[in-house]
């Protein structure tokens, strides 16, 4: 800039920012982590807000299809696995709620967004459960798509969202094995239980391939998200990695993978799926899934009978800072 003359010199404000942009794409450059008090573009800012508060709604709404089933678990020890489980994903929420505030947004923001239905959550959670084997199904398919997609955030360059996934990745590990471990004893138990492992298989198994998101022609994000190193891996190489894992998993489970078209490409030593139906990915992104209405319904209801306890912890904490008795 030392050529510049007086008339074009950039102002002081310019400049500082220049300087700032300059130092955050060394960061990104040199694989380093970008922190909350560090100077980020706008985009960037608003980017990571974006994917953080669906990621977080996601696995708030997500406890729904299976809590559904908390009463019905077949055992005394299913129960105890699977309200640990449901439990383990409010917490993901909530680490996640914690991330995007460090960011500028406040979690009374993201939630109402939620509930008067102007923000996303994936798409896998507007299906119903119909039997005990579609929770086999969810913590098979389901959180394995998510290990395979979150285990590259964890070194998303936005430090507070990394660190997060670390832990969630921990947890998803063990959902996936116990979701692995009930369609395992169904698939292996009698001719009507193997059924309805591989009936959940079938409903289930498409749709987790959609959580991966459109095909990389139809991803708005990617490229620049896959830029500031936020995604690792496109939709689609994290879709055919997750296609390629669970082959050897269907084949332990003796149970079909739906996919009829699905072949092996020796050139590229890779598995590779028939089409996905966009058009059904489309509409229950549009609101038009089996369970959008009920999941956003049941979130809303939730919320409002929750009032008092938001009321009585602000109240308290209130009491607390002037130091006032609280009863015990
Ligand atoms: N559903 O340009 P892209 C879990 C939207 S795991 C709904 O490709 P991006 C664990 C996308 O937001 C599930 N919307 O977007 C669990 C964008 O819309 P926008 C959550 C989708 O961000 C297991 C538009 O389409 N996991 O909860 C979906 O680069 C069991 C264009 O798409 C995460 O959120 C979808 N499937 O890539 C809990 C992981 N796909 O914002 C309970 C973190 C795309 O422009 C039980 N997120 N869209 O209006 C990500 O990795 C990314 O955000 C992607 C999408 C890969 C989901």
């Amino acid at each position: 800039m030392g050529h510049t003359t007086a008339h074009t010199q950039a102002s002081p404000d310019a400049q500082a920012t220049e300087h700032e942009q300059q130092r955050f794409d060394a960061i990104i450059a040199a694989d380093q982590r970008i922190e909350p008090r560090d100077w980020m573009p706008e985009q960037y800012r608003s980017s990571l807000i974006r994917q953080i508060s669906q990621h977080a709604h996601s696995e708030i709404i997500g406890m729904q299809p299976e809590a559904n089933w908390i009463s019905r678990a077949p055992s005394l020890k299913r129960k105890a696995i699977l309200i640990a489980k449901v439990q383990d994903e409010a917490g993901h929420g909530l680490y996640l709620y914690s991330a995007a505030q460090t960011l500028g947004i406040t979690r009374e923001e993201m939630t109402q967004k939620l509930i008067d239905g102007k923000a996303r959550y994936s798409s896998i959670f507007n299906y119903h459960t119909p039997t005990w084997a579609d929770i086999g199904a969810i913590g098979w398919l389901v959180d394995g798509a998510a290990i395979c997609n979150q285990v590259p955030l964890c070194r998303a360059s936005y430090g507070p969202y990394g660190r997060a996934m670390v832990r969630i990745c921990k947890e998803e590990s063990f959902h996936q094995r116990q979701g692995f471990e009930i369609l395992y004893e169904l698939a292996h138990g009698t001719a009507e239980q193997k059924q309805l492992a591989q009936d959940a298989v079938d409903r289930w198994y498409w749709p987790s391939l959609m959580m991966f998101g459109p095909s990389d022609d139809a991803s708005p994000n990617s490229a620049r998200s896959m830029a500031w190193k936020i995604k690792r891996f496109s939709n689609d190489e994290l879709r055919q990695r997750f296609v390629g894992m669970c082959v050897p998993q269907f084949e332990a489970l003796g149970l079909e993978c739906p996919d009829k078209d699905l072949r092996f490409d020796e050139a590229t030593g890779t598995w590779i799926s028939g089409p996905l139906d966009w058009d059904e990915f489309r509409a229950v992104l549009d609101g038009r899934g089996p369970a959008n209405t009920e999941r956003l319904e049941h979130r809303r209801t939730a919320h409002e009978d929750g009032a008092w306890v938001r009321e009585a912890a602000a109240e308290y904490a209130r009491k607390q800072r002037r130091g006032e008795r609280v009863a015990a």
